[in-house]
Order: C-alpha cells, then structure tokens, then sequence
C-alpha cells in the first residue's frame, strides 16, 4: 500500500475548481467517498450519504482504501462535500454557462447539441465526447431519451426547467444551508483514430455545463443569492452561451409571422401559455452582464476576455429574416494534410453568417448587440434551431410537442464546435478565411 495521493499512474492538475461551489484547491486535498456501506453519514450531506474522508492509504492503483479495506472509486469536494468526477482531478475543466430567458430554448439547445455531438465529434473529428459522470448528467440523458429515442408518432415535450428539486444539491454549513445548482460534466479527448492521441494528457479537457431555469436570471432579489448561488457558475465559464430568442421579442414576432405560424407566435396575452416572461432579453443581458463582472471581481471598464456566444434560437421560424442559405449542411468540412484526412470547422463560414445575424439583430434589437460588445472583446452570433419545426398541438389532450421523427436540429453542434475551436487546442481544427 502506497501513502502517495497521485492515483497511480495517471497525471493530477495543479489546481482543481469544484464544479459545485466552485472552490479551487490542489488535488491532494480531495476528499473520497467511502466503498463501504456501513461507513454512512457526512455532517454537510446527511445521515444517508456515504463518509467523506481524507485517506492516509492507497492501493497500487492510486485509489483510497476506506476504514474498512474496501478500495474507493469517488471523489468529493474538501469544501462542499459533493461528488467530483475523477476526470476534474485530470484534464483541465472549461466551464461553460447556458444562459437565456425563460421558455428561449435553453434545455432543448442543451438536449440536441449533447446528442449531435456525440455523433459527430467521434465520427468527423476522431474525439471521444463521453459523460465524465453518468449519474450527474441523467437528466441531459433524459431529454436525449425524449427528444430523440421516443416512441416517432407521440407528441413529446421537454418540461420546463424548475428553481428547485432534484436538479438542485442542498449542503448543509454550520447553521446555513447552501443550494447549489447541478452541473453536467463531458469528458472531451483524442481518440486512438486521431493524429493528436499521443498527446491525449495535454489536449484531454472536461467540460462543465450549467442549464438553470431562465427565471435564476431575472433581475430579482431571490434569484441567486448568498445561500442560493445558482448562477455564479458565471464567474467562472470561459464561454457563455446566451440565447436570444427573437420570436419573444415583440419587434420579431410581427415579421416571423409573415413566414411561420409556429404556435408560440400567436397573438395572446396569456404569457403563462408560453412560459414568457414579461421582462425583456436585453434586461436579462443586463443582469447576466452585471453577475459576470461581480462575480469576476471586474473593474467597470474592463471587458469580458472569455467567448460570448449569442445563440440565436429557433431558426426554423425566423430563418426567411435572413437573407442566406447556408443551413443545408453543418459548417464542418473534410481537408487534408500531408496526405491524412481530417475535418474541420468552417469558422470562416460561421463568422459570415455571424456578421448577418448581427446585421438582423441591430437592425430590430441595436441595444442588444451594443450591450453585449461593449461587455465581451470576442462575440460571435450563431443561429441554431433545436428541433428545425414547430410544436405541434394534440388535437385531442391539447399539448403541446414534437414528434422525434419530425426532429431535425440546424447547425445545433456549431456554438460548441466553434467554442472547442477557439478554447481548446488541437481537438476542433478551423479553417479560417487564410487557411483555405
Ligand atoms: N420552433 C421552435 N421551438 C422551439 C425550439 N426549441 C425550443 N422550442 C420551444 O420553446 C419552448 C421552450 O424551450 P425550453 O428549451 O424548454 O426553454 P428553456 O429556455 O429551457 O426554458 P426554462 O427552462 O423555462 O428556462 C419549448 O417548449 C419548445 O416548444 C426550436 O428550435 N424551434
Ligand atoms: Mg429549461
């Protein structure tokens, strides 16, 4: 038995940030949960969580032995006590947040980018895209299931994304209790098929998503607090994604509906019908500005030096907006060097249909586009739609739905692709206007 906390052969990272409360701490101060299931109860967690505990033995394999002999396989944090991928002690993390109002689109853009991308980045880009912990992202997987693996004539619709419940973990601090929002965890590496899999230790990477409710982000009192933190994963996301979503803005919705009559542009002013809040995206920008740059510590002049991506959603209702025709096909193509086939991104492509989307939002939403450049040095516009039609209505019940036969996303793996493109190097190659 070794007294070494390096788990075996494998390489730890100076620094770990917890994708729950976000502490940073080095590796060595890891708690592991115990194997064994008498070894129960954590003063943070509960009676009925398995024992936290610092080890003083590991096996051969680098993994903690508990006080009862049996070999540890989990991790959790030193500070809050939840559970932390073993890959998060490994691969460096790149926090991304998905931001957006109410009803914008944000877990139906979260439920088809994780299930193309599991597609394409080990078919095209030669990556392996897997759960860093399949427990943690069950509900991802849930709407994956529906979305895309339901019964093909059943209307089905992903519900919306509530302020508490079990997408929540509650930790207990002394006489105050702490909700934290539950993270979804992607591990991202060169597969054996790949020219960069020898340098798998350097170019591996563990993405970090949050998807909260869109009502976390209104600029209200209780949204997010002190014992409530459930946005302040903002403080440390390299990319956000911010969806915009034009049919909930009024200077869109009469210009859409010369084109679609997607029930969500009806005329009625039962907001609760389709979950839209009366506060406007621009003021949700706003708010989202505002927690970035305090939960950042930033001066008021300084701006944003991560990616701000502006996820224009829905673009099977507004796409006759746009004068282009370029959603055939994904941006991605195939190239070649010194003889070996790859594929890459098209992020010349990405950033003129980038510079359209700009040119439609500042013509009917110009506050939007000044706020968000004003805030970030690097802003990228990129139209998707999740589902590439409508709701449709159940005669019948009256519910509202999509068929997952009828189901058939537009550029929806692009803002990652592009965002793996630019924060990551080695494992989304780009074709740039000059590399053509
Ligand atoms: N036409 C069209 N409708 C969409 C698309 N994506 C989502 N919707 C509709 O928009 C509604 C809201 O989408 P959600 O993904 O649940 O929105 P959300 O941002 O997660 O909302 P909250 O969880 O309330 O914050 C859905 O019920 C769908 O009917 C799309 O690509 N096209
Ligand atoms: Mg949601």
């Amino acid at each position: 038995m070794s007294k070494s906390p390096t788990l075996g052969k494998r390489r730890l990272l100076d620094k770990v940030v917890c994708p729950h409360c976000w502490t940073s701490f080095p590796p060595e101060d890891v708690l592991w949960i115990a194997e064994s299931p008498t070894l129960t109860g954590d003063m943070k967690l509960g009676e009925t969580e398995r024992e936290r505990f610092l080890p003083t033995e590991y096996n051969a394999q680098g993994f903690a032995v508990d006080a009862q002999g049996h070999e540890c396989r989990e991790c959790a944090c030193p500070r809050c006590h939840l559970p932390i991928p073993l890959s998060f002690l490994e691969a460096p993390t790149v926090f991304m947040s998905i931001v957006g109002a109410p009803a914008s689109g944000k877990s139906y853009y979260l439920a088809s980018s994780t299930w193309f991308l599991r597609k394409i980045l080990p078919q095209k880009f030669k990556l392996d895209f897997s759960d860093a912990d399949p427990e943690m992202n069950r509900r991802v997987q849930e709407y994956e299931a529906l979305q895309f693996l339901s019964d093909e004539n059943q209307l089905v619709e992903l519900s919306k994304t509530e302020e508490q419940g079990d997408l929540y973990n509650s930790v207990q601090y002394d006489d105050q209790v702490v909700v934290y929002p539950q993270p979804f965890v992607f591990s991202v590496a060169p597969a054996i098929e790949h020219p960069n899999r020898n340098k798998i230790a350097k170019l591996a990477r563990t993405i970090c998503l949050y998807d909260n409710a869109g009502e976390s982000y209104l600029p209200t009192r209780d949204a997010d607090s002190f014992s409530f933190p459930v946005t302040r994963h903002l403080g440390q996301s390299e990319c956000v994604f911010f969806l915009f979503d034009p049919i909930q803005d009024n200077r869109f919705r009469a210009a859409c509906r010369e084109y679609s009559d997607d029930p969500q542009l009806a005329e009625t002013n039962d907001q609760q019908e389709f979950r839209r809040s009366p506060i406007r995206q621009e003021t949700i920008l706003a708010e989202t500005i505002k927690r970035v740059r305090s939960a950042r510590k930033m001066y008021a002049n300084d701006r944003y030096e991560g990616l701000f991506v502006v996820i224009v959603t829905k673009l099977d209702v507004w796409r006759d907006l746009l004068p282009s025709n370029e959603f055939q096909k994904d941006p991605i193509e195939r190239a070649s060097y010194n003889g070996q086939e790859y594929w890459r991104l098209q992020a010349d492509r990405v950033a003129l249909v980038s510079s359209r989307v700009r040119g439609m939002l500042m013509k009917r939403a110009p506050e939007f586009v000044s706020a968000a450049e004003n805030f970030a040095k690097e802003v990228v516009y990129i139209p998707v739609s999740a589902t590439g039609v409508s709701p449709q209505i159940d005669p019948v019940t009256n519910r509202r739905g999509f068929r997952s036969k009828d189901v058939k996303p537009v550029w929806i793996a692009t803002p990652m692709l592009y965002a793996l493109s630019r924060l990551t190097q080695g494992l989304v190659p780009a074709r740039s206007g000059e590399s053509q």
